[in-house]
């Protein structure tokens, strides 16, 4: 069976992983938004590609899901010393991926050339796409602090001001990066990780041409929020400033009419009757890699269903 799997951070990164267990690298690619990406200390930043490929080569940090295992941050303590900005933790081996990507940047390599590339000397079999060789830049409408560019919403003000919407900056100019409208035209399903609607999935959805691919497909989106809550990050947050109260079927409303099947939580399984598409209920938190695997395989098996019903 040939998967998109459309994905963000973190909590994307850990189904990928699992849906890479299982199936065979010409039969995953995964498309990761890029509207969090940005420039700091002169380098280009990409930190959901990069999750997902630290995480697919099994080398991302596990208390953080993103950055490198094994860091140091020798070169951030000096930064700090001379009175640099510290507030975004860049390690030294996650340094280099900067480096080498902003060097073969600014020669004219493309974004997704370079994650190519990167994946290749990482051993990452898998295809990752990034959404759109052309900058998107989500930015973040707050009440107090007006309007935010997203990593200094995210991780320098800790995600505390409160939202009031979001603008995708440069995505009327954006197209789907090579490869992502093949790699939908020829997918069985596509599959929305449990990542933030709002800032990881959206982006994505906003780049011209994908919507129209994506509605021609089977597509499950699997909820990021379980009882109400996110597992991390602020998408439980957000909603909520939104006017909207955090659920799995909120979530499920905000993809809306794009959904063929649901998958939510067994904390949330009363919500599935208050969902008009079918839906599939099992263990959705992923506390290791063999959660990873169970949940990717119950998304498989829940596609497979629906495309029976479907014939
Ligand atoms: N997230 C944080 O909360 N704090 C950090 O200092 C931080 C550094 C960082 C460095 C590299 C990288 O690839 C990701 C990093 N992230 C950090 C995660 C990242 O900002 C967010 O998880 C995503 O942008 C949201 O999907």
């Amino acid at each position: 069976m040939k998967i998109v799997a459309i994905a963000g951070g973190v909590g994307g990164a850990k189904l990928v992983d699992g849906l890479a267990q299982l199936l065979i690298p010409g039969d995953l690619t995964i498309i990761v938004n890029t509207a969090d990406d940005f420039e700091h200390l002169g380098l280009y930043i990409c930190p959901d590609v990069d999750t997902v490929c630290y995480t697919l080569a099994g080398l991302a940090n596990p208390e953080t899901g993103w950055g490198r295992l094994g860091e140091t941050f020798q070169a951030l303590e000096n930064i700090r010393n001379l009175g640099g900005p510290d507030w975004f933790h860049l390690g030294d081996k996650d340094l280099a991926t900067h480096l080498e990507r902003t060097r073969r940047l600014q020669a004219g390599q493309l974004l997704s050339q370079v994650t190519r590339n990167f994946c290749q000397a990482w051993g990452v079999r898998h295809t990752v796409l990034p959404m759109s060789d052309q900058l998107v830049r989500t930015m973040v409408a707050t009440d107090d602090f007006g309007e935010l560019a997203f990593q200094e919403y995210f991780v320098h003000l800790n995600c505390k001001p409160k939202v009031n919407g979001f603008r995708f900056e440069g995505v009327d100019a954006a197209r789907p990066a090579p490869g992502v409208l093949e790699a939908m035209q020829n997918a069985d399903a596509i599959v929305f990780c449990p990542s933030n609607p709002w800032v990881s999935i959206d982006p994505i959805l906003a780049i011209k041409g994908l919507r129209p691919a994506i509605a021609l497909k089977t597509v499950v989106a699997v909820s990021p929020i379980i009882g109400g809550q996110t597992i991390k990050g602020p998408a439980a947050k957000m909603f909520t400033e939104l006017g909207i109260q955090p659920s799995a079927v909120a979530v499920a409303r905000h993809y809306g009419d794009l959904l063929s099947g649901y998958v939510l939580d067994i904390i949330d399984a009363d919500l599935a009757s208050e969902i008009t598409i079918p839906c599939y209920i099992t263990q959705t938190l992923m506390k290791n890699r063999d959660d990873r695997r169970h949940l990717a395989q119950d998304v498989l098996n829940f596609i497979q269903t629906l495309h029976s019903r479907e014939n």
